[in-house]
């Protein structure tokens, strides 16, 4: 079948609104109308040519929802019909990752989707002849995407798709850093670093679970209103203070118990965990950073009982996790329409890589 799809032809180049050729499903696999999409730092990141795993053309997007239209042969866990959202950490119940109950990262099909392709080694999508690659085994800047069925969550038909789409990274990774990597406990002095898409989920998570504190840190003012907003209680711009760790470590009376990187600075990485309470404090990395890049710390600050730890889809399993998040949303537990700033059609989809670099989005989503 054809398809409309955003192609990033070349890095540092804008999206190019094409209809590519679409391959139908094969062997446990499932075509999706997808309906809405996010856009996250993580594709402009990709695009920028930051992405180690980056690879050219390929088609980018992996926080959408839509409906199953065709299921290829074996296929069980979902029907033509159903309401789903993509996943980029797929969960078969089988590998070795998913049987140790210690982590979310489903290795079953991990080499092949950093490698653009669907777990037989090829990829669905072509134009004019030339393959395409997928990206995150999800394709949602294509209104048509093929993905396996372990990398499908069903969730509710009543939760509607420009909404839920946002439940495929930004929410989860930030709810979820809060709850299930972190395990943040109630009256926890807490810093988020990065007010954007992903910190301020991690916020409203923080108040959602009784955090005490929640300081947000952001070179950008205008990001304090909306800390404020979702449950901040305390906000430093870097800019304006001589030393952030200090000003934390005065605000929370020592450190604070738990702290956020939302940003992908490696910098912030290392004012994060030397912003935690020493003996016990723990520091969360979620951002992305470029390639190439490192973190260092002295390694005092861990001898002395900081602890660095990474969250990748806020440590969520994701058929399991997200239609129980995406109820949260449903029952009014957590928000997402506020942090839905803009809505595009996919031709105008380079307007919401724009904004983002701006600073004057904290979400856009395309609906086709
Ligand atoms: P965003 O652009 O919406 O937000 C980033 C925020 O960080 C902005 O408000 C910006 O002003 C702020 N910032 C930038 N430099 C800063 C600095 N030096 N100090 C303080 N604040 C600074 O991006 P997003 O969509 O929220 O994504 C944030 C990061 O999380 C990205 O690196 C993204 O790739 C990553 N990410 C990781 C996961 C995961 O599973 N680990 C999932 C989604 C996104
Ligand atoms: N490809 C990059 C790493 C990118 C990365 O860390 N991705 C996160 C999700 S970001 C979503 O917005 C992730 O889940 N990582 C785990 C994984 O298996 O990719 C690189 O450095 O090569
Ligand atoms: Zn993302």
């Amino acid at each position: 079948m054809k398809t409309r799809a955003a192609v990033a032809f070349e890095a540092k180049r804008p999206l190019e609104i094409v209809e590519v050729d679409l391959e139908g499903p094969r062997w446990g696999e499932v075509l999706v109308e997808i309906k809405a999409t996010g856009v996250c730092h993580t594709d402009a990141y990709t695009l920028d040519g930051l992405d180690s795993e980056g690879i050219f053309p390929s088609i980018l997007g992996h926080e959408g929802a839509g409906v199953v239209v065709e299921v290829g042969p074996g296929v069980t866990s979902v029907e033509v019909g159903d309401h789903v959202i993509p996943l980029y950490t797929p969960e078969c119940r089988q590998c070795k990752s998913c049987l140790s109950r210690k982590t979310n990262l489903c290795t079953s099909i991990r080499a092949t989707q950093g490698k653009g392709l669907m777990p037989d080694g090829t990829s669905r999508f072509s134009y004019k002849g030339q393959a395409i690659a997928h990206y995150m085994g999800c394709s949602t800047f294509s209104n048509y995407t093929v993905l396996p069925e372990i990398a499908l969550a069903k969730i509710r038909k009543d939760a509607p798709f420009d909404k839920a789409c946002y439940v495929g990274c930004g929410v989860t990774t930030g709810v979820g850093a809060v709850t299930n990597t972190a395990k943040v406990t109630p009256g926890s002095n807490c810093v988020v670093f990065g007010l954007g898409g992903i910190g301020l989920n991690v916020i409203q998570g923080l108040k959602m679970v009784g955090a005490d504190k929640i300081i947000g840190v952001d070179i950008n003012n205008d990001k304090e209103e909306w800390g404020r907003r979702f449950g901040m209680t305390d906000f430093i711009n870097p800019k304006t203070v001589s030393d952030v760790v200090a000003e934390v470590v005065r605000l929370t009376d020592g450190g604070a118990d738990y702290t956020f990187d939302c940003t992908g600075n490696t910098d912030v990485m290392r004012q994060a965990l030397e912003s935690c309470h020493r003996g016990w404090g723990e520091s969360i990395i979620i951002g992305v950073a470029e390639a190439g890049k490192e973190i260092a710390t002295r390694p005092f600050q861990l001898v002395t009982g900081r602890v660095w730890k990474g969250s990748a889809f806020g440590g969520a399993r994701g058929r399991t996790d997200t239609p129980k998040i995406v109820d949260w949303y449903m029952d009014g537990k957590i928000e997402i329409d506020p942090m839905i700033t803009h809505t595009f059609a996919l031709e105008d989809i380079n307007k919401a890589f724009d904004l983002m670099h701006e600073g004057k989005s904290i979400r856009s989503v395309i609906v086709f």
